[in-house]
């Protein structure tokens, strides 16, 4: 095994001296967080890049969605009804924010949850619904908005993976009370740390900014037990950075995308993901495969692991199936979530995949398959 690494993804880095006039001017101001000038830059920038208007940058996503959820202002140990099959963080989250996780299954034919599904999950006890925009794939917002709609329940939709993805139509990040983006060094977009909150009003966004902020309305007065989910000016210094090179970056991952499915087509046993019907942002490419390729899903990650490729089994386990999170499973069935999860093969892609390296993990599947 000697040739080098690659990896699911490599976060995607500014130029250092694209920084330097901006770290120079917090040094000169010694204002390092607590609402400086390159918060509310980024803040302005970031909204605008958008296309919305109640935003509020944090220090990472997780935190953002607990903030999102306390903003709901739910009754203490509500159900809320999510997706098995996300990363921990979106239950890790309602858990923390004092509230009930309940899991609704995946549509048969996609990654994100079933209305249909959701809708059969709905208790007295059931307050919100917080859905995730899977691989920035989006949900299906119209029949979600109008299950809450009919049941007078909050939507806060988990946009993680979803920055710069958006429907055909627009409005992704319209949808519900609240979304919620990720910036994580792994994310399309990255402050290394980071996330934000998109709020439906002015009122929402003004309570999660005093939510991020320990609840401080003023110097001596508080609304709400808050947190500190304050984004640092280093953070927003390098977002401001970054805003400025998303759009080529994802332009490269949707080139990137068609080569895998140049490459792997016609490979029996593999399902290769669709961008169509809405606007990728490509920043994961989830394979499937199935029982019917050598070794199956499990065996192409260890033989992709053998030549030093990375992939990623996001997500597996499902949440509910660690120990931790178990008894909140309950007796509904998630026969789609567990296939997803028992199937999926998250493949390298990021902006600086080079051709080659797309073409030597291509060369390691077929051969897998036995077609080289
Ligand atoms: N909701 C959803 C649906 C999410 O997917 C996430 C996070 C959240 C909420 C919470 O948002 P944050 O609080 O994180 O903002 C990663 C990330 O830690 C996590 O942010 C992400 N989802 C999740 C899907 O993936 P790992 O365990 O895969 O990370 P790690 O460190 O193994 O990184 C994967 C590969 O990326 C490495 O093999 C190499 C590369 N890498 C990673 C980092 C951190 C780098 O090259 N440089 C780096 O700095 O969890």
């Amino acid at each position: 095994m000697s040739d080098k690494p690659i990896y699911v993804t490599r976060p995607a880095l500014p130029p250092l001296q694209d920084l330097l006039p901006q770290l120079e001017s917090i040094w000169q101001s010694a204002q390092v967080t607590n609402g400086g000038d390159q918060i509310r830059a980024f803040e302005a920038g970031l909204g605008e890049f958008l296309g919305v208007a109640h935003i509020t940058p944090c220090c990472n996503g997780t935190i953002a969605l607990m903030c999102a959820l306390r903003a709901c202002r739910l009754p203490p140990g509500a159900e809320v009804i999510t997706t098995p099959y996300s990363f921990v963080a979106t239950t890790s989250a309602i858990l923390w924010a004092g509230l009930t996780p309940v899991f609704a299954d995946t549509s048969p034919d996609d990654f994100n949850l079933d209305p249909a599904s959701i809708a059969a999950a709905i208790s007295p006890r059931t307050a919100a619904i917080m859905p995730v925009h899977c691989y920035g794939r989006p949900c299906d917002i119209d029949a979600i908005d109008d299950i809450a709609r009919r049941h007078d329940l909050k939507v806060i939709y988990d946009a993680a993976h979803a920055f710069g993805a958006d429907r055909l139509s627009g409005g992704l990040l319209e949808g519900g009370d609240f979304s919620v983006i990720s910036f994580h060094g792994t994310k399309v977009f990255n402050t290394f740390e980071g996330g934000c909150v998109i709020a439906g009003s002015a009122e929402d966004k003004l309570s999660v900014d005093r939510l991020i902020n320990f609840g401080f309305v003023n110097e001596t007065t508080i609304e709400g037990v808050g947190i500190n989910g304050k984004m640092s000016e280093f953070n927003a210094a390098l977002g401001r950075a970054q805003l400025p090179l998303i759009r080529r970056q994802i332009e490269r991952c949707r080139e990137l995308h068609h080569q895998y499915h140049k490459k792997l087509a016609g490979i029996a046993g593999l399902t290769l993901p669709s961008d169509a019907g809405y606007h990728s942002n490509y920043s994961y490419y989830p394979l499937r495969v199935n029982d019917t390729f050598p070794g199956g899903r499990d065996g192409l990650y260890d033989a992709l692991r053998e030549q030093n490729i990375f992939t990623r089994r996001y997500f597996y386990p499902l949440i509910p199936e660690f120990p931790d999170y178990a008894a909140h499973r309950r007796d509904a069935a998630l026969p789609n979530a567990t296939r997803l999860s028992r199937e999926v093969l998250c493949l390298p892609i990021y902006a600086d995949l080079s051709d080659d390296d797309l073409a030597r993990v291509c060369r390691a599947i077929q051969s897998a398959a036995g077609t080289v």
